[in-house]
């Protein structure tokens, strides 16, 4: 199987990216560099009109929606379990995923990019708080929902490593996610997972 990702680091290409690396698949990483804005280049609009990462290119055919590849890689390798076998955990961990993809990623790209969705500057500040605490008060919930345990569910899934994104990327925007214990101890124990450290070195790289 031939398995591209395109990915531009410290985008939420980087959740692909450790769910990939969590199943042993055999992939090879394409930069597309969101930050010069390569989304926009010709030949990858080409190959994804949506200009959004990331992008899964199996033997020629592309998948877009960050849920439908992780829900793709677990089931292309069962052996690493990234969904749960039983039926309603299962339906759990894509409501888990569905979430963090439209009820929370939002909030962190308006707070970043508030001229995307407004062109009054007055309003931008505005934009900036509200979406900040769309996301704090969406993150006090998955804080209880981690309450006493280690991952999402009774092993490690694709939704740790969806959410080892979603966390990180607001600490980029300065918000202090301190007060959430519980999503605070998951990154923890997501940074020394070895997968997590080879996707971070890849970054840096
Ligand atoms: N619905 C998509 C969202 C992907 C998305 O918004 N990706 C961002 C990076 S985190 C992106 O490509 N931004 C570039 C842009 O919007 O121009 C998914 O779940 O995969």
């Amino acid at each position: 199987m031939d398995i591209t990702l395109y990915h531009s680091p410290g985008a939420c290409s980087d959740a692909t990216f450790i769910s990939l690396l969590e199943a042993g698949a055999d992939f090879d990483v394409k930069i597309i560099n969101i930050k010069l804005n390569e989304q926009s280049n010709p030949d990858y609009a080409a190959l994804n009109p949506k200009k959004k990462i990331p992008f899964l290119v199996v033997d020629g055919r592309g998948l877009s929606e960050n849920i439908a590849m992780q829900t793709w890689i677990a089931e292309t390798f069962p052996e690493a379990k990234l969904l749960p076998s039983d039926n309603w955990e299962h339906k759990q961990a894509l409501s888990y995923m569905g979430w963090f993809g439209s009820g929370i990623h939002q909030h962190i790209t308006r707070h970043f990019k508030p001229a995307k969705f407004c062109s009054n500057e007055e309003a931008h500040s505005d934009i900036k708080a509200k979406s900040k605490a769309m996301y704090m008060e969406q993150l006090a919930l998955i804080d209880a929902e981690l309450s006493g345990k280690t991952w999402f569910f009774d092993h490690y899934t694709a939704c740790d490593s969806y959410f080892f994104w979603i966390y990180e990327r607001a600490l980029r925007e300065s918000f202090d996610l301190s007060v959430f214990e519980h999503c605070t101890a998951h990154n923890k124990r997501m940074h020394a997972r070895e997968n997590v450290q080879k996707m971070l070195a890849h970054t840096a790289s």
